[in-house]
């Protein structure tokens, strides 16, 4: 039952264990569970989980590391799934640059907001992580981007994101694009407040607001 995936992967992260968590994910997927709900109700769940006991000082860096790594045995499986699910060939739906700001390193809600614009035929070019708002417009301004989308996990990071918008003023593209950005340190009211055009709360309200940004054909 679908219910008993969801715990067993949240104990398995709770445990640490990599090779159970990617078992049981392969075998969530396998019962026709979708990637989307093992990634929003399995894995996205425990992890916040954990990042709750240890904002709340009941475990330390170590474990939070440790469950990041289970966690993450999954989400490979996950992203997997999601890319073989892409049918469609031809001509891109858009172009988005995607990356997570200077100063933070996650990557995994970034990583399952690129597999999703992959899988629905979308070009995308993922600068990484740690990722300086000048690498942002420069590589826009280079793939002659729609989008650009920036992620960011950490309070002390976000700020990255209103000097994306400078840099793209700065580089004279501003209008040409639209921006979105995504992660735990980021709200509608932050991408108000930079000028942002776009705030999503999950990877499936960003591409949903992604594709209709390419649909209106703006350009
Ligand atoms: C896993 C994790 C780590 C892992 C990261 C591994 C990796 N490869 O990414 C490790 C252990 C390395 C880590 C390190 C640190 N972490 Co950390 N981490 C987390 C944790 C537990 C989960 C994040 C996650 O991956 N969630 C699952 C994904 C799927 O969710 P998501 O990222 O939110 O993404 C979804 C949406 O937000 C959205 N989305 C995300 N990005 C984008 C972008 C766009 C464009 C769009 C449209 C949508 C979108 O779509 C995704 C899918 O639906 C969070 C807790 C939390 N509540 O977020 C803490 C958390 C973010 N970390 C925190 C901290 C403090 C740190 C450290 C500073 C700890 C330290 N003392 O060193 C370091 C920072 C290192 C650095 N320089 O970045 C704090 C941040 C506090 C704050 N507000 O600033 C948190 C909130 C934990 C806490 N409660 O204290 N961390």
């Amino acid at each position: 039952m679908a219910v008993n995936f969801f715990e067993s992967i949240r104990k398995a992260i709770l445990d640490y264990d990599e090779e159970a968590v990617a078992k049981l994910v392969k075998e969530a997927l396998e019962s026709g569970l979708s990637p989307l709900e093992v990634m929003n109700k399995g894995l996205a769940k425990a992890i916040t989980e954990v990042g709750n006991l240890f904002g709340e000082e009941k475990i330390f860096l170590t474990e939070l590391m440790l469950a990041a790594n289970a966690c993450i045995a999954g989400v490979e499986i996950v992203k997997r799934k999601i890319l073989e699910s892409k049918t469609e060939a031809g001509k891109p739906k858009g172009v988005i640059v995607i990356g997570t700001v200077k100063g933070d390193i996650h990557n995994i809600g970034k990583d399952i907001v690129k597999a999703l614009l992959e899988a629905s035929g979308f070009e995308v070019h993922d600068i990484g992580i740690d990722q300086p708002a000048e690498n942002f417009a420069r590589k826009a301004a280079e793939v002659n981007a729609d989008i650009v989308a920036s992620s960011a996990l950490l309070t002390t990071s976000r700020p990255q994101q209103k000097i994306i918008e400078e840099k793209l003023k700065e580089t004279g593209i501003r209008e040409k694009v639209k921006t979105i950005i995504g992660g735990g340190a980021t709200d509608r009211e932050w991408a108000e407040e930079i000028g942002c055009d776009f705030y999503a709360v999950d990877a499936s309200e960003g591409v949903r607001i992604i594709r209709e940004i390419c649909e209106a054909g703006r350009r």
